[in-house]
């Protein structure tokens, strides 16, 4: 009886910690929960670990990978390597030249500074999957507007 009662209080006790990773996508390094600007692959409270830094607003250099001159967080694409809000400084770097490539594209597409501005920027995580998911822009939807502007600005006329 005694013992019955014992594993009925650890599985109370451990309940908890489990459903907090109880996601299918869980510790693979990408916070997949919506709330925190995940894709909503995990319900929420289920993603946790991968959240820990994201939903604490937490954004810095603390992982192994920090600093090695590529972005490896897997909300902006990277390789996964690092826990999303852990690689900052390589991940701000990456994110700076991709919006000036987007700009010398544009320019090239012989788009002025402000139809460049008005196609936003790359920060959407369908961003440089060569499909427009821009809404106002003809897209998928599948990003917010004015966030898939490198993907865009190749369907828009240039006229
Ligand atoms: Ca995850
Ligand atoms: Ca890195
Ligand atoms: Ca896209």
């Amino acid at each position: 009886m005694f013992r019955s009662f014992l594993i009925l209080i650890t599985f109370i006790i451990a309940l908890p910690a489990y459903a907090q990773n109880s996601c299918e996508y869980a510790n693979d390094n990408e916070c997949d929960e919506e709330r925190y600007g995940g894709q909503g692959y995990c319900e929420t409270g289920t993603d946790t670990t991968d959240c820990s830094l994201v939903s604490a607003g937490i954004n810095d250099d603390s992982c192994t990978f920090a600093n090695d001159g590529e972005c490896d967080e897997y909300r902006y694409n990277g390789s996964g390597a690092c826990m999303d809000g852990s690689d900052l400084t390589d991940c701000t770097a990456w994110q700076v030249e991709r919006e000036n490539n987007f700009v010398e594209r544009a320019r090239a597409l012989g788009l002025n500074d402000v139809a460049i501005n008005a196609l936003g920027d790359n920060t959407c995580r369908w961003s440089y999957d060569d499909e427009c998911d821009d809404p106002s822009l003809g897209g998928t939807g599948a990003c917010d507007v004015g966030t898939d502007a490198m993907d865009c600005v190749a369907s828009k006329p240039t006229n």
